[in-house]
């Protein structure tokens, strides 16, 4: 199916589940509701907050009375409005503050703000989403092996929240409710702020996230991260990028409406990730996605070497597919040999078809036609650029 059909599928049955839409419920799609007729309600200033109400204070929401996520056609999502842009996220690495103390080792500090916030998932789906300093993914954190690192973490959202470093540190740095809550630690309650301090170990790829139950909802509504720790002799050369495969259950019935890498769906489609021929390429890819169990990154027209957690400087594997469940993650390592649009999507093929798809744009711009790619690909729900 192409997605505009199931885009017109979906705003039309506001009340049925996207389970049951994928199992092959019969559906009607009246022209009326169909993508025009969201569109027509106006840009993201004017869209409806279909995420937004029935919420509870401990995360949990009703299920059956949102209306279901619309794609608008003819609009990309609005990045200024967000605070953030999913080509930028690619490759923004956060290495913070350094300075070395007395004993000559290097001291790392961030700044790590929770924060509640509507952002724009999909052209025209708002979602009130949780944050770690106002974007989702939260930073890309950056350190070296060995360094000691300090997070001096502020909950300014109106809800309690922890970060939950994976790495190897003390229980008292583990951001887990109920552990050193005498000393501050354990569960941050609004308003609170504490400092997670450990030491960088052991060198790889890594992710952070909140720890607060319900945990499912507190990841899912946006809270994490990657979290990248350098071997101490680096590794060689390359144009690196991470990306965080994620989704969202915009209708709070348990089940994901939308999914991405980098959260905004369909986004690498819109804007192509333009890599140069024959040079390395490194992608920290880490999987967060709630209520699936299984996410996967395959690529086109190529294969990579394949570093599960990024632990070994050997590659345990040459593929072009690769499976994770929720919170592993690898690096992969390639080089695109042609000029040209090279897809790269979940082989979950239901997941790349709700938005988690893209492409890469390898070589001289100038000789490859902006649309060329997302047009052959499928008639996308906004046309497959961004509108004039
Ligand atoms: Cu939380």
């Amino acid at each position: 199916m192409c997605q505009n059909q199931r885009r017109d599928a979906f705003v039309s049955n506001s009340r049925i589940s996207r389970r049951r839409f994928l199992g092959g419920a019969a559906i009607a799609a009246p022209a009326v509701m169909g993508l025009g007729g969201l569109a027509a309600q106006g840009g993201p200033a004017a869209a409806p907050a279909q995420a937004s109400g029935g919420s509870t204070a401990n995360g949990h929401a009703g299920h059956s009375d949102f209306p279901h996520a619309g794609f608008a056609k003819g609009r990309s999502v609005n990045h200024r409005f967000n605070g953030f842009n999913p080509t930028e996220v690619l490759r923004d690495f956060d290495y913070g503050k350094t300075r070395r103390l007395a004993s000559g080792r290097v001291l790392r500090e961030w700044e790590i703000v929770a924060q509640d916030k509507e952002i724009e998932v999909a052209p025209g789906v708002r979602y009130e989403a949780w944050t770690y300093n106002g974007r989702v993914p939260g930073p890309t954190l950056r350190a070296r092996e060995g360094e000691l690192l300090r997070i001096r973490f502020l909950n300014a959202s109106t809800h309690p929240h922890t970060m939950h470093f994976h790495g190897i540190h003390s229980s008292l740095m583990d951001g887990m409710p109920g552990i050193g809550e005498n000393r501050g630690a354990g569960q941050i309650e609004a308003g609170e702020s504490f400092d997670y301090e450990f030491e960088a170990t052991p060198f790889g790829l890594h992710l952070y996230h909140c720890h607060v139950a319900p945990l499912a909802a507190h990841i899912a509504r946006g809270l994490y991260g990657a979290f990248i720790i350098d071997p101490k002799k680096g590794r060689p050369e390359a144009d690196e990028m991470v990306m965080v495969m994620n989704g969202f259950d915009t209708n709070f019935d348990l089940a994901n409406e939308v999914y991405a890498v980098n959260t905004v769906g369909f986004h690498y489609i819109d804007e192509p990730i333009r890599v140069a021929r024959d040079e390395l390429l490194r992608i920290y890819v880490v999987n967060v996605l709630e209520y699936d169990p299984i996410n996967s990154f395959h690529v086109h027209a190529n294969f990579f070497q394949y570093y599960p957690t990024g632990t070994s400087l050997e590659p345990s594997e040459l593929t072009d597919t690769v499976i994770q469940g929720q919170a592993q993650r690898g690096i992969l390592e390639m080089k695109f040999p042609f000029d040209g649009d090279y897809m790269f999507h979940a082989h979950v093929s239901e997941f790349a078809e709700l938005g988690w798809s893209g492409f890469f744009r390898v070589g001289d711009p100038s000789r490859l036609s902006r649309s060329a790619a997302a047009a052959m690909y499928c008639d996308l729900p906004w046309g497959g650029g961004s509108p004039a």
